[in-house]
């Protein structure tokens, strides 16, 4: 069976119930911004490509209230927070904010210090349903779940949408030292439900991709449970062969290079592995583009096709999977019903994102667990809306 998500009110429900316990009131402000899987455009979002996640239904929540003290203070129930679940400090003057310890304050913090303006003190829960280190954006939907909740506060808001996903991107960057790509941010600020989004990278501009006739199909989510080893260094490795190969192209990024490109680089006898890293990145920006054409005519058949290519592609060209992705994308390939299967996120662990039909879910999950040497979770993923105040 896949794991029940909880239902977003009563995620609520117990941030409120928290928050009178501990503050001793009534909260004003309840928002919430979710986390998200990408469907496909892996590795592309820094490359100036296109990529095509959805919002989850898992989201997290921050209650709060704003009071006349100095002290801002928060308390997180979430499981990454470690022995020190509460911290405060005074923000004041949002430019003097500095980030410190404990490290998951720092994205609410950086959120606080590139808010549009400064913000009155508030006391706040956070909630959230979104598991930490498995690809799904938990940072993410902290950050924009932290944005929304200061514009509510506030009443501010900044004139676009982008603005403030690339607020949060920066908080990402600059507080939590993460040189995220503008993907999370975006689709956690703008996902729509019953679409998915197809962004741009290199100047920003969306589509909603509407998911029609989904009826009979589901996209699943497995998490192996094996956390991203090594993903920081080996991301920002992959990262800098992609932008060495774009200087020795002479282009700005590899959104502009093509297959002849990639010839050009094995004539040119640069590295074997530069070359794969940049034939991963061409090819996956192009499958990215087919794919949202492909779920526009909802032919599903094709959009899996895409999928299995692109995870073959991640193993073997831009080598970021591990052998507990590769083997849940075997064992869910081999079952009928499902049209494809892949692993989602930076890679190196994390989550796979299968697309199969409906009736086909109870025996996939059973033969991936079969398969599978450690023990996985599973989530039904419906294409849901972005950040917004909950009344
Ligand atoms: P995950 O692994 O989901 O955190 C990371 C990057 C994305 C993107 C993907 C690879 C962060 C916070 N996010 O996602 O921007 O580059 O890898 O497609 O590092
Ligand atoms: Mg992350």
């Amino acid at each position: 069976m896949a794991t029940l998500l909880p239902h977003v009110n009563s995620v609520k429900e117990k941030a409120l119930q928290t928050f009178a316990e501990k503050f001793g009131e009534q909260t004003a402000v309840c928002v919430y911004a979710p986390g998200r899987v990408n469907l496909i455009g892996e590795h592309t979002d820094y490359n100036d490509g296109f990529v095509l996640p959805m919002a989850l239904p898992m989201v997290t929540v921050i209650v709060g209230k704003s009071h006349n003290g100095k002290k801002t203070r928060i308390l997180s129930l979430s499981d990454v927070v470690g022995d020190i679940n509460e911290f405060e400090f005074e923000a004041g003057n949002r430019t003097d904010i500095k980030p410190g310890e404990p490290k998951w304050a720092n994205y609410i913090k950086g959120c606080i210090a590139n808010f549009i303006c400064d913000v009155p003190a508030f006391n706040a829960v956070i909630v959230s349903t979104v598991p930490p280190g498995a690809g799904l954006s938990s940072s993410a939907a902290l950050e924009v779940a932290t944005y929304t909740f200061l514009e509510t506060l506030s009443g501010k808001k900044p004139e676009t949408p982008e603005l403030k996903a690339l607020a949060c991107q920066k908080a990402e960057h600059d507080f939590a030292g993460v040189p995220c790509g503008i993907m999370d941010q975006f689709i956690s600020t703008m996902g729509k439900e019953g679409y998915a989004l197809l962004l741009d990278c290199r100047d920003l501009i969306t589509k909603q991709i509407p998911m029609l006739h989904l009826d009979n199909y589901v996209f699943l989510i497995t998490n192996s449970n094996t956390p991203h080893k090594l993903s920081s260094s080996a991301y920002c490795e992959r990262r800098d062969c992609c932008y060495e190969a774009a200087k020795i192209l002479g282009k700005k990024s590899l959104r502009d290079a093509n297959m002849n490109d990639i010839l050009a680089l094995i004539s040119q006898n640069v590295s074997e592995s530069i070359v794969k890293k940049a034939r991963h990145v061409v090819t996956e920006i192009q499958r990215t583009l087919n794919a949202a054409v492909a779920l526009e005519k909802s032919d599903f058949q094709q959009f899996g096709r895409l999928m299995n290519e692109s995870h073959d592609s991640l193993r073997d060209d831009y080598e970021v999977s591990s052998k507990e992705l590769d083997s849940l994308v075997s064992a869910a390939r081999e079952v009928d019903g499902v049209l494809g299967s892949r692993l989602t996120g930076a890679g190196f662990g994390g989550c796979t994102v299968t697309l199969l039909k409906k009736d086909a879910v109870d025996k996939t999950i059973q033969h991936m667990k079969a398969k599978y040497s450690g023990t996985p979770t599973f989530y039904i993923a419906t294409p849901s809306g972005g950040a917004r105040e909950i009344s």
